[in-house]
C-alpha cells in the first residue's frame, strides 16, 4: 500500500530481550508475597480478539463512554486541537477511536501506530490505509518497556497530537503512569496536545461488574495469558487449573485482575520448581481508576497542562486534552 510504511523495532536485540523477560517472568512467580505475570502478556492475536470481544460486551462501560465522549463533544475537541497535524497513537488497539478523531480533526496530515502486537497492528492499519488513501500512516512495532525515543516522532515538523485512548494508562501503577507521561511528553515536545482516555472513580458495583462481565469474556481473557506465557517460554500451565477474580482494591483505588489455583502443583520454570497452593493467586493486571482531579495533578506532574476535561453525563470516563 502506498500510503502505509512500517518500521520494526521488536527484532532489536531480540534474544537478549527473551532472556531478560523469561528471568522478569521467573521473578514475578517465584515471588513469595504474591506471584505475578506481567499484563504485557494479554495481548497475543487471540488476546487481542479477546479485548475487543470485552469492549463489546453490555458491562465493560469504557470502550462505550469514550465513544460517546468523541461523539458528542465532537465539536469542542476539534476547537481546541490544531489543524494539519501529526497523530500519533501510543498502543494502537482497535480503529474505531482512531477513525473517530481523525474524522472530528480539521485535516491531519498524518498516522503513526505505536504497538507490541505487530500482527494486529499490521492489520489494523491497512485497513485504515484503505479506508482513508490520502492520509500517510506509519506503523511502528515497538515495546514501550525498551524502546522509548522515537527519531520518527522527534523530527515532526508539523503540530504534534499523541493519542493514548482506552485508560491503558489505568493499568500501570502511579510510578510507571507519570514515567509514560513523560515519555510521551518527550516524544511530542512542547506546544503539542496529548488527548488521553481515563476511566473515573465510580460505584464500587458497576466497577466489578465491569471486570466479571456475564459472558465470561473477561475471564478468557486473563486466563489467555497463561496460553499466551506457555508458547512463548515452553511452560504447561494448565488453564483448568486456575480461576478468574476481579475485585476493586477500595484503598488502592483499582481493580485487580488475579488467577486464583484450583489445588496444589507445581510447575518446572528453567528448572527450579515453583509451588502452588489452593487458592494462591497470580496477580495479573491493576486498572486504577482516577478522579478529575487526581488526574490532572498527575499530568501536571508529568509536564503537562490541562486544557480541557471532557466526560459522558454519568460521568463515567474521561477524556484529558
Ligand atoms: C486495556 N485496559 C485499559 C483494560 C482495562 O480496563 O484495564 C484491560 C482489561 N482488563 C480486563 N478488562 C479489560
Amino acid at each position: 500500500m502506498q500510503n502505509l510504511d512500517f518500521i520494526d523495532y521488536l527484532n532489536t536485540k531480540e534474544r537478549d530481550i527473551i532472556t531478560e523477560e523469561k528471568e522478569e517472568l521467573i521473578n514475578g512467580l517465584k515471588n513469595s508475597n504474591q506471584k505475578k505475570i506481567n499484563p504485557k502478556y494479554f495481548y497475543d492475536q487471540k488476546g487481542s480478539i479477546l479485548f475487543e470481544k470485552i469492549t463489546k460486551s453490555d458491562d465493560y462501560y469504557t470502550t462505550k463512554k469514550e465513544m460517546e465522549i468523541l461523539d458528542q463533544k465532537n465539536k469542542k475537541i476539534k476547537k481546541e486541537l490544531p489543524a494539519g497535524s501529526s497523530i500519533i497513537e501510543f498502543g494502537a488497539g482497535s480503529n474505531k477511536k482512531i477513525k473517530k478523531l481523525l474524522e472530528i480533526l480539521d485535516s491531519p496530515s498524518e498516522y503513526i501506530s505505536i504497538d507490541i502486537s505487530k500482527d494486529f497492528l499490521l492489520e489494523n492499519t491497512k485497513k485504515l490505509a484503505k479506508e482513508f488513501p490520502n492520509l500517510k500512516i506509519t506503523a511502528i512495532s515497538a515495546d514501550f518497556n525498551h524502546k522509548f525515543e522515537f527519531q520518527k516522532i522527534k523530527s515532526i515538523t508539523k503540530p504534534k497530537i499523541g493519542f493514548f485512548p482506552g485508560s491503558t494508562i489505568g493499568n500501570f501503577s502511579k510510578t510507571e503512569a507519570r514515567k509514560t507521561l513523560i515519555k510521551f511528553r518527550k516524544n511530542l515536545e512542547s506546544n503539542n496536545f496529548l488527548v488521553i482516555g481515563v476511566d473515573l472513580k465510580k460505584d464500587k458495583t458497576i466497577l466489578e461488574k465491569a471486570y466479571n462481565d456475564s459472558e465470561g469474556i473477561t475471564a478468557k481473557f486473563n486466563k489467555n495469558i497463561l496460553k499466551v506465557i506457555n508458547t512463548k517460554y515452553g511452560l504447561n500451565f494448565r488453564v483448568n487449573d486456575f480461576e478468574h477474580k476481579a475485585f476493586y482494591n477500595v484503598k488502592k483505588k483499582r481493580i485487580e485482575m488475579h488467577l486464583s489455583t484450583k489445588k496444589n502443583f507445581s510447575q518446572v520454570l528453567n528448572k527450579r520448581n515453583i509451588k502452588f497452593s489452593k487458592g494462591e493467586t497470580i496477580h495479573t493486571e491493576n486498572s486504577h481508576k482516577y478522579t478529575k482531579n487526581n488526574f490532572s495533578k498527575l499530568a501536571r506532574n508529568s509536564g503537562f497542562e490541562v486544557v480541557k476535561i471532557l466526560t459522558d453525563k454519568k460521568n463515567f470516563f474521561g477524556v484529558f486534552l
